[in-house]
């Protein structure tokens, strides 16, 4: 071929597909976005809540909050409830402005893609949040990482790039956020009723999502809990539960000989029936599990501040309790001094007027007010005044 003719090649041109339906516009954007971000919100604001309440860093772990005592049930199952309802407002959202994804040039210029990566960024780590919430509150780990840091980083990953889409695009969300077109009366000429019967359909799907799940966590409406992977009353003594007492190598042997050891100034051990000689206070304390289920249930026990106070234990002192579990992520953990001087707070040994059973964490478990249950420690073996 000569040079000459190849001169004249041209590119072919390419068409790319086009799209002609009314409901991939910015203000079908903007509609369906406003909700998204409200959940996307709220399902931010109380992961924060719930990732602090876990882990605190060491300047705020005597001061966490021990009321209101739902205050933990009601975060959480909002952060699940509105994470389950982003799933849906995130789908139709991505159909609405799919066809984005096929514009022609791909790059117009740096600052169109710089967005068009800002966009990319979004998507993933939206996406990647609602998944992998998904999974983890059926149990389902199909990855090699650890969840709870992940997706705690990802969160932020996600909250900026959300920041950052709505900062480049406020122009088109104030043009398109009222009903109105800007600077007349009229509703706008395509606002026909496809949007509307869009919106309509949207609102009932988050609808459904959300009342066959939140009875998970809001017992009123238990009876319609079909989708959520736990039912707030089935399981031993009427209570879910997360790790059976198999399942964390907790068996009878190792609870013949069982005794309480409490380390601090004035350490001590006691008996089972030692412990039910002590004073017993009642409690009605939800298990609110981060995984969005909970429930409340009584709970009786010996308060965690006497058994501090009869080993010395300075008042502003925090506490260290380990489990009878032999591995696990929680089988050790801290609690600060807010916690353990709350009046609530039990080394619970009955549930519902009966002894614990096995799988709610024989002999004796941790029951505490506001708090996260991978905190609940059961199988409790080991208190050290810190
Ligand atoms: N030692 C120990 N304690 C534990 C767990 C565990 O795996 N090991 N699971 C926790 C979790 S995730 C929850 S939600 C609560 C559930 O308590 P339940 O099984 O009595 O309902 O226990 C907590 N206590
Ligand atoms: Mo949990």
């Amino acid at each position: 071929m000569s040079a000459r003719t190849r001169r004249r090649l041209t590119l072919p041109t390419v068409r790319p597909p086009s799209f002609s339906g009314a409901l991939h516009d910015a203000r079908t954007a903007t509609a369906v976005g406003r909700w998204l971000g409200a959940a996307f919100a709220v399902c931010f604001v109380t992961g924060l809540i719930s990732h602090y309440l876990q882990h605190p860093p060491s300047w705020a772990a005597d001061a966490l909050p021990s009321r209101p005592v739902w205050g933990y049930r009601l975060s959480q199952g909002l952060h699940v409830g509105t994470g389950l309802a982003a799933i849906v407002l995130l789908l139709v959202k991505l159909w609405t402005v799919y066809p984005r994804l096929f514009v022609w040039p791909p790059l117009r210029s740096v600052r169109h893609g710089l967005e068009r990566l800002s966009v990319a960024l979004l998507v993933a780590s939206a996406v990647f949040e609602l998944f992998s919430g998904l999974l983890n509150i059926a149990e389902w780990y199909p990855w090699p990482f650890s969840f709870v840091p992940v997706h705690f980083a990802v969160a932020w990953v996600a909250a900026g790039s959300i920041l950052l889409h709505i900062a480049v695009k406020t122009p088109e969300i104030r043009a398109h956020w009222g009903r109105r077109s800007p600077g007349t009366l009229e509703l706008p000429p395509q606002d026909g009723p496809d949007r509307r019967a869009l919106m309509i359909g949207l609102g009932a799907a988050v609808g459904v999502v959300t009342l066959t799940t939140v009875g998970q966590a809001f017992t009123p409406l238990k009876s319609l809990d079909l989708l959520a992977p736990r039912h707030p009353d089935r399981g031993p003594q009427g209570l879910p539960v997360n790790r059976t007492a198999v399942a964390a190598g907790v068996s009878a042997v190792m609870l013949r000989d069982w005794r309480l050891e409490v380390r601090g100034p004035v350490p001590y051990s006691l008996t089972h029936a030692q412990l039910l000689m002590l004073q017993q206070t009642f409690a009605s304390l939800p298990i609110a599990c981060v995984e969005g289920w909970s429930v409340d249930a009584q709970w009786g026990g010996v308060r965690m501040r006497d058994l501090l106070d009869r080993a010395g234990a300075p008042p502003g002192a925090a506490v260290r309790v380990t489990s009878l579990e032999q591995s696990g992520a929680y089988r050790v953990m801290e609690m600060g001094r807010a916690y353990a001087r709350d009046p609530l707070t039990l080394l619970a040994l009955t549930l519902n007027g009966e002894a614990l059973s096995p799988d709610h964490g024989f002999p004796a478990r941790i029951i505490a007010p506001n708090r996260p249950g991978v905190l609940q420690t059961k199988w409790v073996t080991l208190l050290e005044v810190l």
